[in-house]
């Protein structure tokens, strides 16, 4: 018999009576009847992936993932099998015992991807989770497919109640959802259904609601229960007077008449618990709610800290539901068929395998390349080539001999630092023009250690839509809210701001590169200094490709630019560019080094970079200052591989002067092929793929070099223009510098 299959039919009024009762009655009624269906403290941790995020056509007016709302939420590819094997296996070990997958999607449609989603479900439930899936609308014969791969549940929300429903969503109707259900239901899947409390509905919209659900036949085994999370850029939150938050004791009425209505269900406190304190979720808890998602993110709002839940579960006297035996005997110790076991172990290769067959036939296999040849080097970022020059290697050799050690032997912190290494800091602050520099071992642990110290989870961060992915998984990790500028759009970013003002103590900051590595173009740093200057946003500028080629000295683009300075809070110089090293340089105030000192973890559980590095960096920066010339050379060498390449009817992206030289060919394969018969003739170049730079965007990225042939350019051009198969690239600039289809060149 189903769960709830002799609820009794609820009508209206005696709905509207039980959510009106005195508040301590309902709750001590929904708390008898919790004891008589549900073990006593029992709560159920759930835990959310997005497999397949934003981008969704549908107009739901709370919903961040909507693609025609500006909300930084990107749209994401689905996410890979393993991918999504490895989150649903993190949540059983952290105690989660039913795994839902979310997919921005109206509906579902029959095809590769959902195909792999079966794929997905089949072997979540494998670990003896149950799976939970939300998709958008579902027809008949795609539930009977879903249940056939093993789903335990199927999530669609009401949201709301019938009445004011088409306040917020006009792109598919209350009918269409309660289609979807009974789809899901006649597949003998479990049904989750519920609402959003918050939208600005009134206390007879929620009555109606809850009035709705209690009446499905039969109710919802599942019913979440989610506060509306406000998020900038959908309309709820950004008209002139957005909806009030909902009361914490409206919420728990709710709750608790859901549990009074639907004894036998799983009440979900959903959504929204940042929002609610610790007492309100424990009266929800003692409601009747039994159920909680954990992790820190939801599908793309953040979540509570599931060791803060873990706390308070503890401190309530409430136990986490045991998982069922199935997934015990999943989660049992190595040798007993675990990751760890043989049979796990081969498991997992041939998933790897699996994984990257795929990627061999889509042409993103990567294997890693012999050492460019010394003859023509259009690939490499030796801008100066500073990795050969005469005076940094006699300086490295003297230091040697002197008996520098070979290693730092720990981090810094444990260690103490190495004169080599202090010297290093010293003189790089001294050449930029800041007060203080630190050094981290590499430009991605200085990328995702200054951005994952500096940016706080409630704050926003502005990202340039180009930034590198050391710059992206520092904002990732820091958890603030990210929005995606578009790039080099200062106007776009204005807007933005506008749109994304800092509320309470929200601190505010733009994160952009002063040359894009892919794209070879400059940021507008002075125009989008000024804007931050007026909004009081913080900036912090990533000057890889821009450290010793240009600006004061050649220390970048900020150094001496007062106008610029005034609102960059960091500048982070990797030195495996044009200094023709590795590691990376954060410049900045003496706070700002103390600070990071203190709490980036990529510097302070890192092992020293070894003091030979500190000393080859100071005698770069020797000579770059010594010889500007080099810098002069590389603009001329840049500015000739353009004429060359424009000569012949190509359109190489970039900026004129800009030692990065992008020849955008569209699809991986013709990159891969230009690349190749490049490289037969003696020519270094690579072709750089998604998810690099933007899909149907792959491109040879060629770069210039002082001290380079002049004749190697107009060879490799020719070469180009000879080649068979080969034609001027699909691309080019328009007015504003965007890459745009070039129908006229093809
Ligand atoms: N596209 C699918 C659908 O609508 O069925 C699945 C994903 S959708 C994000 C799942 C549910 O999350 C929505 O029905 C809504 O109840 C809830 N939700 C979405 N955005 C929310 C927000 N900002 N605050 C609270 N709940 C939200
Ligand atoms: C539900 O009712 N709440 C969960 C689950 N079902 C899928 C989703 C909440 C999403 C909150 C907004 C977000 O994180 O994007
Ligand atoms: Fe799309 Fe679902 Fe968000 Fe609505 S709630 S916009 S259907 S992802």
């Amino acid at each position: 018999m189903p769960a709830n299959a002799t609820a009794p039919t609820w009508t209206l009024p005696q709905v509207s009576h039980v959510y009106r009762l005195p508040l301590f009655e309902l709750i001590a009624q929904a708390h008898a009847v919790h004891l008589q269906h549900h073990p006593e403290g029992e709560v159920q941790l759930c835990h959310l992936l997005s497999v397949k995020t934003g981008g969704c056509p549908e107009d739901c007016a709370y919903c961040p993932q909507a693609a025609r709302y500006h909300t930084g939420v990107e749209a994401t590819p689905l996410l890979s099998h393993a991918e999504v094997l490895a989150a649903a296996e993190r949540a059983r070990a952290a105690g989660s015992t039913r795994f839902c997958m979310g997919a921005a999607w109206r509906h579902v449609k029959d095809g590769p991807e959902f195909d792999r989603v079966l794929e997905m479900v089949r072997d979540v439930a494998g670990l003896g989770l149950e799976v939970c899936c939300t998709l958008g609308m579902l027809g008949p014969q795609q539930a009977e497919r879903l249940a056939a791969a093993g789903l335990t549940a199927y999530n669609h929300n009401l949201d709301t109640s019938p009445e004011f429903y088409g306040h917020i969503i006009s792109t598919r109707t209350y009918d269409d959802r309660l289609r979807t259900i009974d789809n899901v239901r006649r597949a003998g899947i479990s049904v989750c259904c519920g609402g959003i409390l918050g939208l600005g509905e009134s206390e007879t919209d929620r009555i109606s609601l809850l009035h709705t659900l209690a009446n499905l036949h039969p109710p919802p085994e599942s019913v979440p229960i989610n506060a509306l999370v406000p998020v900038a850029g959908t309309p709820l939150t950004d008209q002139p007077e957005p909806p009030a938050a909902i009361e914490a004791f409206e919420f728990i009425r709710a709750i608790a008449t859901a549990r009074v209505l639907m004894p036998r269900s799983k009440v979900r406190l959903s959504a929204g618990r940042l929002a609610l304190s610790r007492e309100a979720q424990a009266l929800c808890f003692y409601a009747g709610a039994n159920s909680i998602f954990v992790g820190d993110k939801l599908l793309t709002t953040p979540n509570p800290d599931q060791d803060h839940d873990r706390a308070l579960l503890q401190l309530l006297g409430l136990k986490a539901e045991p998982p069922t035996p199935a997934a015990r005997r999943h989660a049992a110790p190595a040798g007993a068929g675990g990751i760890s076991s043989p049979a796990g172990k081969l498991a997992m290769h041939a998933a790897w395998q699996s994984e990257m067959d795929a990627d061999r036939g889509r042409s993103r296999f990567r294997t890693l390349p012999p050492l460019a040849p010394a003859a023509a080097d259009f690939c490499s970022n030796d801008y100066l080539g500073l990795t050969r020059h005469p005076a940094v290697r006699e300086a490295v050799e003297r230091a040697l001999r002197d008996g520098l050690p070979l290693g730092s032997t720990g981090s810094r912190l444990v260690s103490g630092d190495h004169p080599a290494i202090t010297a290093l800091e010293a003189g790089f602050a001294a050449w930029r023009g800041t007060e203080a520099a630190l050094f981290f071992s590499s430009g991605y642990a200085a990328g995702v250690g200054v951005l994952s110290t500096l940016l706080r989870r409630q704050d926003i961060v502005f990202s340039d839509a180009h930034n590198p992915a050391s710059l992206i998984d520092g904002m990732r990790l820091s958890g603030a809210q990210r929005v995606i500028v578009p790039h080099n759009d200062v106007a776009a970013f204005r807007e933005a701001l506008r749109r994304h003002p800092a509320l309470g103590d929200q601190r505010r900051f733009l994160v952009v590169e002063s040359l894009y590595s892919m794209d070879g173009d400059w940021a507008p740093l002075a125009e989008l200094a000024a804007a931050c200057a007026s909004a009081g946003v913080a900036m912090i500028v990533d000057e890889a490709h821009a450290t010793g080629i240009t600006g004061a000295a050649g220390a970048g683009c900020v150094a001496a630019r007062p106008d610029i300075e005034d609102v960059v809070v960091a500048t982070l110089h990797p030195c495996g560019k044009a200094l023709g090293a590795a590691g990376a340089l954060v410049a900045g105030s003496r706070l700002l080094r103390d600070y990071l000192i203190n709490h980036s973890r990529s510097f302070v559980f890192s092992t020293a970079p070894p003091p030979v590095l500190a000393v080859q960096i100071s005698a770069a920066i020797r000579v770059i200052e010594q010889e500007p010339e080099l810098a002069s050379e590389l603009t001329a060498q840049a500015r000739h591989l353009r004429e060359q390449l424009t000569a012949l009817g190509w359109a190489p992206g970039g900026d004129p002067d800009s030692p990065i030289v992008p020849l955008v060919l569209g699809s991986d394969a013709a990159a891969l092929a230009a690349a190749a018969a490049l490289t037969a003739s003696g020519f270094a170049v690579r072709a750089i793929r998604p998810p690099t730079v933007p899909e149907g965007t792959a491109r040879l990225r060629l770069t210039v070099h002082a001290g380079q042939h002049p004749d190697a350019a107009r060879r490799l051009a020719s070469l180009l223009a000879r080649a068979p198969g080969f034609r001027p690239p699909a691309y080019a600039r328009d007015e504003a510098g965007a890459l745009r289809p070039a129908p006229a060149l093809r």
